[in-house]
């Protein structure tokens, strides 16, 4: 018979985004329930520090109450060892409360934990700065047709894209997988989801299951593990709740206004269209302006509208430059002698078409004219 097993990471639970997160942790739950997991396994980084799962242990339990019976294991990430924690400190979660099906397997090297009824064990393994030592763990032979590992760290020889290891590297030799006789590696740490088989070992991360920082782009996810008589795969579990992160540029033309809409509304409203209320959306603006304080209004505009829609909101003009700081330069002065001639008879002639094209040679000129300035 199949085993379904839910799968997630890196939720990142905290008192400073508090309904935000918890809206996610309930999507998690949702899901658990919808798929019909047998049970889920919850891969370090729960909650974003120590504090905060101390904090908001209890929210957290009452969220998982709705699974009724189905097992939740969960390993300790570095997050929830925070300031010099240890696994002694786990406070409210190392008690197994009666009637919750919460397992928060806390014991070094390793828990060999057998869920009930199931044809599947779990190897749980706890943060560490290093597992090197696993060729002296002394792991009994498999008794059960899956065993399963749950792991917090960044396995070596997986590439890693984007901004997406922490600044800790609990280093995993792959190697652990197969002498440990995994059949599926549930991994966390690494917000970017990714997979990779090692012998009989899938190994896989399923990304961070909400936006915890900027660059985490693309939509958040867990995972659901299926294993039959085919082996092991693994679905896809979106999660709307979690939003996504998005960055976009912004060019403003010399007045200080975006060059592809009208104003701050017109720009939002056409952003709004394509993104929603939970994502966390950060503007760049760029280009070449008369004067920093059209850009320094419209900067404020976008920021007043655009904290009321969406969930995280911020504009960036540090790539803003002031033509007028160029002015002075040789080649600046050489380049606006011809280019005013032309501009003057492209008025003057009501060719829009050719006002455009100068605009827009004024524009990558200056941009270049700057590069060659900031190289030298
Ligand atoms: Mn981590």
């Amino acid at each position: 018979m199949a085993i379904k097993l839910f799968h997630a990471a890196d939720l990142h639970l905290s008192r400073s985004e508090r309904d935000y997160s918890l809206t996610v942790l309930e999507e998690l739950v949702y899901h658990c329930r919808r798929l019909g997991a047998d049970a889920w396994l919850l891969c370090g980084d729960v909650f974003d520090t120590h504090a905060d799962l101390m904090a908001l242990a209890d929210d957290f339990r009452a969220h998982l109450r709705e699974l009724g019976e189905v097992p939740v294991l969960m390993i300790p990430g570095n997050h929830e060892l925070s300031g010099g924690k240890s696994l002694a400190d786990l406070g409210p979660l190392a008690v197994d409360e009666p009637g919750s099906s919460l397992r928060l397997l806390v014991e070094a090297p390793y828990t060999l934990h057998l869920p009930r009824g199931l044809d599947v064990e779990v190897l749980a393994v706890p943060f560490r700065r290093g597992y090197g030592d696993y060729p002296d763990w002394a792991l009994p032979p498999r008794e059960r047709r899956w065993r399963v590992g749950m792991l917090h760290g960044v396995v070596n020889g997986m590439s890693y894209t984007g901004e997406s290891a922490e600044s800790e590297h609990a280093v995993i030799d792959p190697d652990l997988f197969t002498r440990l006789g995994l059949h599926y590696a549930a991994l966390g740490h690494i917000h970017v989801r990714g997979e990779a088989r090692f012998g009989e070992c899938l190994a896989h991360y399923p990304g961070s299951a909400r936006v915890w920082r900027r660059g985490e782009t693309g939509p958040r996810r867990a995972s659901l593990v299926v294993l039959d008589d085919d082996g092991v795969r693994v679905e896809a579990v979106d999660i709307a709740a979690a939003g996504t992160y998005r960055a976009l540029t912004v060019p403003l033309d010399e007045q200080g206004a975006p060059l592809a809409h009208d104003n701050a509304k017109a720009l939002l409203q056409a952003l709004g269209e394509q993104q929603g209320p939970q994502d966390w959306i950060r503007l760049e603006l760029g280009g070449f302006v008369e004067a920093r304080t059209a850009v320094d209004s419209l900067r404020r505009s976008l920021e007043r509208r655009g904290s009321r829609m969406f969930r995280r909101f911020e504009v960036a003009d540090d790539e803003v430059v002031e033509a007028e700081r160029l002015r002075g330069h040789p080649l600046v002065r050489s380049f606006y002698a011809g280019w005013r001639r032309r501009h003057a008879e492209a008025l003057a002639a009501g060719d829009e078409a050719e006002v455009a094209l100068l605009e827009r040679v004024r524009r990558l000129s200056l941009e270049q004219i700057h590069q060659r300035l900031a190289e030298q």
